[in-house]
């Protein structure tokens, strides 16, 4: 049994990474040469623990390999982004042009029997949608037929669900929800991830399964909407928001997120939206959680324009130009390199648009600043410490933590000072 994997990114290459580990043959394919032949070198174009020795392991024992276009398997798994139309519309629709694209790919080397899983988060109806496209196409093909009894393809939707950081051992732990067109769809990718999954595979429809990872994740960001608008309100009213939620956790049933500077990452700021775009009218808490989040970096950038305004206040000798803004963190969330969708990084983008003095950055996992941030500069903790005169911590990575940050003169974002 052959199983390929169509799109090797955070989610793709693991998965795909996970089967050849099981002694299966695995093809990877992606359009981005550069991620094929990295991977065929038996390395890794991502940043995630421990997935560079089992890539390693399954390229070099010969069950892995990675191409441009796609061959012939009997199972594919298609593992390609579904971002949001980037054209500015107030509710975001969300994007399947790669999902499309995947569905071409794969077409000609279909074959009867073959079963097709659609991994990428998806809108309720996209898997429906992914097996029209795949019919339809069988006016070229002569097969595939995806509906109904006499399928020549099955097609199902098993949504991924790992934490970016924990992604080998959540692939193999984690329950799955297996969502077929059919229950023979189902019962074969079941079949299927039973190859590495230790979890429960739970059987439902697609639209189902559909539904349920774009539930999650919404569930967390209306959580965490509540968190950062009590962060607002604790503010106005002088009382520590940390302070707080830890008082009001101690009750049996009150479980409250942590507040932060906004909500990052390519799945939480983007899946709700996928709710709200179809059904605007009645997702009213969803899309306010979405607003409520969103809004957060802006009140962040407030506040730094609050506290530059009262530190020239206290020290009139000084001018602007003269006043060191430190922001510790740049990426989405703690202890990661990953900078994409990062609220930390947007506003310190910011801050180095707005001030005339010197912005320092702090982010231990990297190396080099983004071009956004070229006024800025990428200096050791110690350093930021000693010369700022006002300190924005915008990410809880470990390193900041135990520290003696001046207390005097922080926004704290993140509540580290608290710990
Ligand atoms: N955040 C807060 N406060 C909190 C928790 C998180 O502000 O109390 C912020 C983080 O700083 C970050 C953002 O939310 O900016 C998202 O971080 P996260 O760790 O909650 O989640 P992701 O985006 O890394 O991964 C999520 C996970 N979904 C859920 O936990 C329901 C993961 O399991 C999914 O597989 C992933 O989205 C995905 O691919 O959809």
């Amino acid at each position: 049994e052959t199983i390929s994997v169509i799109g090797l990114g955070y989610i793709g290459l693991p998965t795909a990474a996970m089967f050849a580990s099981r002694k299966k043959k695995v093809i990877g394919v992606d359009v981005n040469q550069h991620a094929v032949d990295t991977i065929n070198q038996g390395k890794i174009h991502i940043v995630e623990p421990d997935l560079d020795m089992i890539v390693h392991a399954a390229v070099s024992e010969g069950y892995l390999k990675a191409v441009t276009t796609p061959e012939p398997a009997d199972a594919f798994l298609i593992a390609v982004p579904t971002p949001f139309k980037d054209n500015g519309a107030e509710i975001p629709e969300p994007d399947l042009t790669y999902i499309k694209a995947a569905t071409k790919a794969i077409a000609p080397v279909l074959k009867k029997g073959d079963l097709v899983i659609l991994e990428s988060t998806s809108p309720v109806g996209a898997t429906e949608q992914m097996a029209e496209w795949l019919s339809k196409l069988r006016a070229d093909l002569s097969f595939p037929l995806t509906h109904g009894e006499n399928a020549d393809v099955n097609v199902s939707h098993c949504p991924e669900r790992v934490l970016p950081g924990h992604v080998v051992r959540e692939l193999v732990e984690n329950d799955r929800v297996i969502g077929g067109i059919s229950s023979k769809c189902s019962e074969r990718s079941v079949e299927l991830y039973k190859t590495f999954v230790q979890g429960e595979c739970v059987i439902t429809n697609a639209r189902t399964a559909e539904m349920a990872k774009l539930t999650e994740n919404s569930s967390r960001d209306v959580q965490i909407a509540f968190a950062n608008e009590l962060s607002i309100i604790c503010d106005k009213l002088d009382i520590n928001v940390w302070e707080l939620i830890a008082l009001a956790n101690r009750h049996p049933r009150v479980n409250i997120l942590q507040p932060g500077p906004g909500v990052g990452g390519h799945c939480i700021a983007v899946d709700p939206w996928f709710i709200v775009s179809k059904n605007p009218k009645e997702a009213r808490v969803i899309h306010t959680a979405r607003t409520v989040n969103d809004s957060k970096p802006e009140w962040v950038i407030n506040k730094v324009k609050l506290a530059i305004a009262d530190f020239l206040q206290s020290n009139p000798e000084k001018t602007v130009c003269e006043v060191t803004i430190a922001c510790y963190g740049l990426a989405f969330k703690k202890n990661i390199d990953d900078l994409r969708e990062s609220p930390a990084l947007n506003i310190t983008s910011e801050v180095c648009a707005f001030h005339s003095g010197q912005v320092l950055i702090v982010e231990p996992n990297i190396h080099k600043l983004p071009n956004t941030l070229q006024s800025g500069f990428l200096v050791e903790f110690e350093n930021a410490i000693e010369l700022a005169d006002i300190n924005l911590i915008l990410v809880d990575h470990d390193e900041f933590k135990f520290s003696n940050l001046i207390r005097k003169n922080t926004i704290d974002t993140k509540g580290i000072c608290n710990e």
